[in-house]
C-alpha cells in the first residue's frame, strides 16, 4: 500500500488568529528582551565552543524558540516546577540558573550543575525549580505529571510546567499522563513546543492530527494554539493556563507554534527543509527582533540603551565561556559519586 506523504511548508504553523494582546509594560518588554537575548547569545556561544571541540557529546540549541520559555517563566512563582527534554539550556537560563554553571556543565567541568558528569541534556536545580534535562523523548511528561501530583499531595498551590516537542507528542506515555492528570485534576501545564520538526521529520509526515492543542480532547483537557514567536502571546496564554491550574481545575495544554533555526543537534544534514524556509521565519517573525522593534516604537528605550543591554549580555556570556574553559575537569575520585550503579 502506498503511504501518502505530506510535505511540510513554511505555512504549516499557521499562527493562531491574533488575539487581542495585553501590551507589556516597559519593565516587562525590557526584561523579556534581555532574557531572550541572553539565551540567544548563550546558544550562539555554545555552538562556537562545540565547533572548537570544547563541548563534547550531544548538544541541542534553542535558537528561535526563546519567546516560549521566557513568556512562560513570566507567569511562574517560586515553588513552581519546570521540566523539559534535551533542548534545555534556554529553560535553565530562564529559571534563573547561572550561565557559568550551565556552560561549565556543557564543557564537562567540576563546577557545572551536574559536576561535569551530566552534560547538555542532564542538569537540575531544585533551588530554581528546574527538574531537568531528559534525553529520552517524552520521558519528562510522566515525571512532570508526578511533580504536579506532589503539589496536590502536599496541598500547596504550585504548578508544574512540563515542556515537550511535536515529536514527543506522539509518545504513548504522554497519553497515560494526560489521563491521570485530568482524572486527578493535577496542576500541570503541558507546553508543547511545536517547532515543526522532530529531528528530520516534519510534523505533517509524522502526525495524523497536526493541531496538537487538540491532543487532550478525549481526556477533557482544554488546549489552545499560541503564537510562540511572540512573547506577549505566550505570557497571556500562560496566565490563563496557570489560573486554571491553580484554581484546581486540572491540566491545560498550550501548543506553542515556534521554530528552531539551527539543526536538530550539532550533527544535522539539514536536507529536510530549505534555506528559504528558515530565512523566511527568521526575517519575519524573530521573537527578539520583534521585541526590539516594539521597544523602540513605544520609546521604552533608545538605541543607545539597547546597545548597553546587548553589551552587558555579551559580557555575561563571555564570562561564562571563560569560566567554562578554565574551570578544571572533575577529579578522578568523582568518577563514581552521584551516579546510579
Ligand atoms: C524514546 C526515544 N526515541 C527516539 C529518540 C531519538 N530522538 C532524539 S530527539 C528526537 C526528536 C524529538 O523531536 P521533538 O519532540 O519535536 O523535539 P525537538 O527536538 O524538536 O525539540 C528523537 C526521535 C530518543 N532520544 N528517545
Ligand atoms: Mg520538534
Amino acid at each position: 500500500m502506498a503511504v501518502a506523504q505530506k510535505n511540510s511548508s513554511a505555512d504549516d504553523n499557521k499562527r493562531a488568529p491574533a488575539a487581542k494582546l495585553a501590551d507589556f509594560s516597559k519593565e516587562q518588554e525590557l526584561s523579556a528582551y534581555e532574557t531572550m537575548l541572553t539565551i540567544r547569545r548563550f546558544e550562539e556561544k555554545a555552538g562556537q565552543m562545540y565547533g572548537m571541540g570544547l563541548i563534547g557529546g550531544f548538544c541541542h540549541l534553542y535558537i528561535g524558540q526563546e519567546a516560549v520559555v521566557v513568556g512562560m517563566q513570566m507567569v511562574l512563582k517560586k515553588g513552581d516546577q519546570v521540566i523539559t527534554g534535551y533542548r534545555d539550556h534556554g529553560h535553565m537560563l530562564a529559571c534563573g540558573m547561572d550561565a557559568k554553571g550551565v556552560m561549565a556543565e556543557l564543557t564537562g567541568r567540576a563546577q557545572g550543575y551536574s559536576k561535569g558528569k551530566g552534560g547538555s541534556m542532564h542538569m537540575f536545580s531544585v533551588e530554581k525549580g528546574f527538574y531537568g534535562g531528559h534525553g529520552i523523548v517524552g520521558a519528562q511528561v510522566p515525571l512532570g505529571t508526578g511533580l504536579a501530583f506532589a503539589n496536590v499531595y502536599r496541598g500547596n498551590d504550585n504548578l508544574s510546567v512540563t515542556y515537550f516537542g511535536d515529536g514527543a507528542a506522539n509518545q504513548g506515555q504522554v497519553y497515560e499522563s494526560f489521563n491521570m492528570a485530568e482524572l486527578w485534576k493535577l496542576p500541570v501545564i503541558y507546553v508543547i513546543e511545536n517547532n515543526r520538526y522532530a529531528m528530520g521529520t516534519s510534523i505533517a509526515r509524522a502526525s495524523a492530527e497536526v493541531n496538537l492543542s487538540r491532543r487532550g480532547l478525549s481526556f477533557n483537557i482544554p488546549g489552545e494554539q499560541v503564537d510562540g514567536m511572540d512573547v506577549r502571546a505566550v505570557q497571556a496564554a500562560g496566565e490563563k493556563a496557570a489560573a486554571w491550574c491553580r484554581a484546581g481545575k486540572g491540566p491545560y495544554i498550550l501548543e506553542m507554534l515556534t521554530y528552531r533555526y539551527r539543526g536538530h543537534s550539532m550533527s544535522d544534514p539539514a536536507k529536510y527543509r530549505t534555506r528559504e524556509e528558515v530565512d523566511k521565519v527568521r526575517s519575519t517573525t524573530d521573537p527578539i527582533d520583534m521585541a526590539r522593534a516594539r521597544i523602540l516604537e513605544k520609546k521604552f528605550a533608545t538605541e543607545d540603551v539597547l546597545k548597553k543591554i546587548d553589551a552587558s549580555v555579551r559580557d555575561l556570556i563571555n564570562q561564562a565561556a571563560e569560566f567554562a574553559t578554565h574551570d578544571p575537569e572533575p577529579d578522578v575520585s568523582e568518577l563514581f559519586t552521584d551516579i546510579y550503579r
